[in-house]
């Protein structure tokens, strides 16, 4: 399997997330992903390919050109607010929520701050948006490799992206990776691309983007959000709209759930994708389900995601594999890898 590994990705370097009135360290480090990284070389598993350049045009199939715009000129804005801000991640203090406008673009850096994200948990720093777009081009890259026929591709990545919306980021996210490949397979030729997100937290970005859509199935495995974030997304009614009713399916767990329960709600949104009709597979592959996750609270063990592997395989789809969470940061390296191998039996 063809591997795109962003070698950006540590350009961004959160030092900081506001939890509980404080500032505590990032949970989204790139130690995750070189922990990914060592466990591929040292299974030889996976051949890395070089990572494709990706023009605006496709980040503008699934991002707002305004949002665009202001990720990539961000960093600079904070700085020029005062110089001492090159030492201090930039967080967003002020939100707009319903009864303020949406259409609006303040001058003020904070505002749109604010206007273009949805938490105080995902710090923008000097090398965010190079990291996010060699990230988006690495999913492009398995997108590529669908199309040309391959059964499987990993985007090996961060930050990851499936929380960022049309035009907004928020969990970690900027770009919505796993959005862009399932774009890009569209727009190579296929007629049905389902997105299956396995990661503890509802993929309520990639979600919003194809609500309305009949022609990109969703289907996520999560914690409960009455009681886990993203909270406002992610319920069981959640069907789909418009053209896209009846392509979206949620399957919340509640918290301590384990890898039985887990597997038997796969199965069901497997089940689902396949007699939807989907040509080819995006896993949002969050390993943030596992038992040790600091911030999460599934009881998956290690060896249980080379059954995740063998599960998605048993589909038959061409899969483009997304890294997205995962914060127990060694043992993230071996749980994915594992995802990856169990598919390769
Ligand atoms: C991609 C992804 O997995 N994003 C997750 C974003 C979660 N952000 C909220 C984190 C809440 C932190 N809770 C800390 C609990 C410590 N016991
Ligand atoms: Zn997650």
């Amino acid at each position: 399997m063809q591997v795109f590994y962003n070698d950006r990705q540590a350009a961004h370097h959160g030092k900081h997330e506001m939890f509980r009135g404080e500032l505590v360290p990032c949970f989204e480090v790139p130690a995750r992903v070189e922990h990914v990284l060592a466990e591929l070389k040292s299974r030889k598993l996976g051949e890395f390919a070089p990572v494709p350049e990706i023009g605006d045009a496709l980040l503008q199939r699934v991002h707002a050109p305004r949002y665009l715009r202001f990720l990539e000129g961000a960093w600079d804005e904070w700085v020029a607010l005062d110089p001492k801000n090159a030492q201090r991640d930039a967080l967003p203090s002020y939100w707009p929520i319903r009864t303020f406008r949406h259409d609006v673009l303040p001058e003020s850096f904070p505002a749109r701050m604010g206007l273009f994200s949805y938490d105080a948990g995902s710090p923008l720093t000097s090398g965010t948006w190079t990291a996010a777009r060699q990230g988006a081009a690495c999913a492009w890259g398995t997108a590529q490799r669908l199309l040309a026929g391959d059964r499987a591709a990993f985007a090996l990545t961060r930050p990851p992206g499936h929380h960022a919306g049309h035009d907004f980021f928020g969990g970690y996210c900027f770009l919505n990776n796993a959005a862009i490949a399932a774009q890009a397979l569209r727009d190579g030729g296929l007629q049905k691309v389902a997105v299956m997100d396995v990661d503890y937290h509802h993929g309520n970005g990639t979600q919003a983007i194809f609500y309305e859509r009949g022609d990109v199935f969703f289907a996520s495995v999560h914690g409960d959000p009455r009681t886990e974030y993203p909270y406002y997304l992610g319920y069981a009614d959640e069907r789909g709209a418009c053209a896209g009713e009846g392509a979206n399916l949620n399957l919340p767990l509640p918290r301590g759930t384990d890898f039985v329960t887990w597997r038997g709600a796969l199965a069901k949104a497997l089940e689902a994708i396949r007699a939807w009709g989907a040509q080819a597979m995006v896993v949002s592959l969050g390993v943030d389900t596992f038992e040790d996750d600091p911030i999460s609270g599934f009881r998956l063990r290690s060896g249980d995601y080379l059954r995740v592997g063998e599960d998605l395989a048993a589909t038959g789809l061409p899969c483009a594999f997304v890294f997205e969470g995962g914060y127990a940061v060694a043992a993230a390296g071996v749980n994915a890898v594992n995802v990856l191998d169990g598919f390769r039996q």
